[in-house]
């Protein structure tokens, strides 16, 4: 006898976890199957800025009290460029607004936390899923859980399984519209347990290539540098990594780099992606199953959420009021936001990185950079995008 449930979500990631969270205390019945173990999941290393928009549905989640202890306040963003480190306001142009670091590492322990203390299932290390019927009114899922072949009944299916998912490439090649470019730069990202180089995140902008300066809190930082997509890690030891990015900071900053043994290194490349619409039938998509931003803006995991909080009202609505209309309108809502947002971590990506040649463009690139940073109204828009747009 196949199981039944009112939604399940395919995916366990933040994505995934937070819908599961929100539908738990809406009473709304729903299985979570993730392909990766838990400690796989659990073991990632990604975002780790979170606009307000993100910590007040974690806490509206029931899954805000660590983040509320833990997380640090940035009320500027640095950009360094031209030998300088110029600070951009957050707060004073956007009616307060902050940025919070707190690692997605963090958060989504946090919603893992949350899910196993009273939430409804989640099925790990689930083989082979496959999602069916989703045009009809009675979609399904089949998956192998423990060698053997389930099938679980729903109403809805998210498809919150990341870029590489299997939902998005279920629906008809005629009814998607993908959009998108890949960067010809990847990023280089370490871990380490030292103290952070700057209480708030630095953008640097150099003739040898783009550099990030981040944190996970006062005694571990985050630091990225730009290099080949094509880069073998094993290349990078963990000096040659210090010296480059030493290479890539202003002097004053620079001297103040704390170095250690890195916890993590790792390569990862960068995208541009929309799929439209969100929504085919009974299926959703959220979070990178839909779309990917570079992570420049520190976007990606938030836009994630922002998916996720309309999402789950979508639902709620669905099963409170019989509202099929609620299902489209969440994608257009969705790509609303998506659409912005990409708009500006493609803008900061293009405008922070080095890799075209071109003497002309990189003059229009430093009179931007002097432009965004010196004149209110592009201190403004700067501040009212990294902080994040209104809902
Ligand atoms: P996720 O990809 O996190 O989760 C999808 C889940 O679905 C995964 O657990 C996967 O195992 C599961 N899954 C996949 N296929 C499945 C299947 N067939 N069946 C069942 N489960 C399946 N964002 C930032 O803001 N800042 C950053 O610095 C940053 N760095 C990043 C670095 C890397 C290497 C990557 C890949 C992304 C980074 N991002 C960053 C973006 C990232 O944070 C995403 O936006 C965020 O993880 C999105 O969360 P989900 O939508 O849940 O997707
Ligand atoms: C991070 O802390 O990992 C981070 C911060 C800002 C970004 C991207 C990543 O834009």
């Amino acid at each position: 006898m196949a199981k039944r449930t009112q939604v399940v979500i395919v995916g366990a990631g933040p994505s995934g976890l937070l819908l599961g969270c929100l539908l738990d205390r809406a009473g709304i019945d729903n299985i979570i199957v993730e392909r990766q173990t838990k400690d796989h999941v659990l073991a990632r290393i990604r975002a780790g800025i979170l606009e307000q928009t993100s910590v007040d549905l974690l806490t509206s989640a029931g899954a805000g009290a660590r983040l509320a202890a833990e997380g640090i306040a940035h009320h500027a963003v640095n950009i360094a460029f031209d030998h300088k480190l110029v600070s951009v306001p957050l707060g004073a142009t956007t009616n307060g607004k902050v940025v919070t670091a707190y690692g997605q590492t963090e958060v989504t322990l946090d919603l893992y936390n949350l899910r196993a203390a009273g939430g409804s299932q989640t099925i790990y290390s689930a083989g082979n899923v496959e999602i069916h019927d989703f045009d009809r009114d009675w979609p399904f899922i089949r998956f192998v859980n423990n060698g053997k072949a389930e099938e679980i009944a729903c109403d809805l299916i998210a498809g919150c399984d990341g870029y590489h998912g299997v939902c998005r490439a279920s629906i008809p090649d005629n009814a998607i519209t993908t959009y998108g470019q890949v960067y010809p730069f990847g990023w280089l990202g370490l871990l380490a347990d030292t103290p952070p180089v700057s209480t708030e995140v630095i953008y640097a902008n150099n003739d040898r290539g783009f550099a990030l300066c981040s944190m996970r809190s006062m005694t571990r930082s985050r630091y990225y540098i730009q290099c080949n997509p094509a880069d073998n890690i094993e290349r990078w030891s963990d000096d040659a990594f210090w010296d480059e990015l030493r290479r890539r900071l202003p002097p004053e900053t620079a001297e103040q780099l704390i170095t250690g043994p890195s916890l993590e290194k790792s390569i990862a490349p960068l995208r541009s992606f929309v799929a439209e619409p969100m929504h085919f039938g009974r299926l959703l998509l959220a979070g990178d199953a839909a779309h990917v931003v570079p992570p420049t803006g520190a976007k990606g995991l938030n836009l994630a959420f922002s998916d996720i909080y309309y999402l789950h009202q979508a639902i709620e609505s669905f099963f409170a009021n019989n509202d099929i209309a609620a299902l489209p309108h969440y994608s257009q809502q969705a790509l609303a936001r998506v659409w912005k947002t990409e708009r500006f971590s493609w803008y900061l990506t293009n405008l922070t990185h080095r890799f075209n040649a071109d003497p002309f463009e990189q003059k229009m690139k430093e009179a931007e950079l002097d432009y965004i940073t010196a004149s209110p109204a592009g201190r403004l828009m700067m501040a009212e995008n990294y902080v994040g747009l209104p809902l």
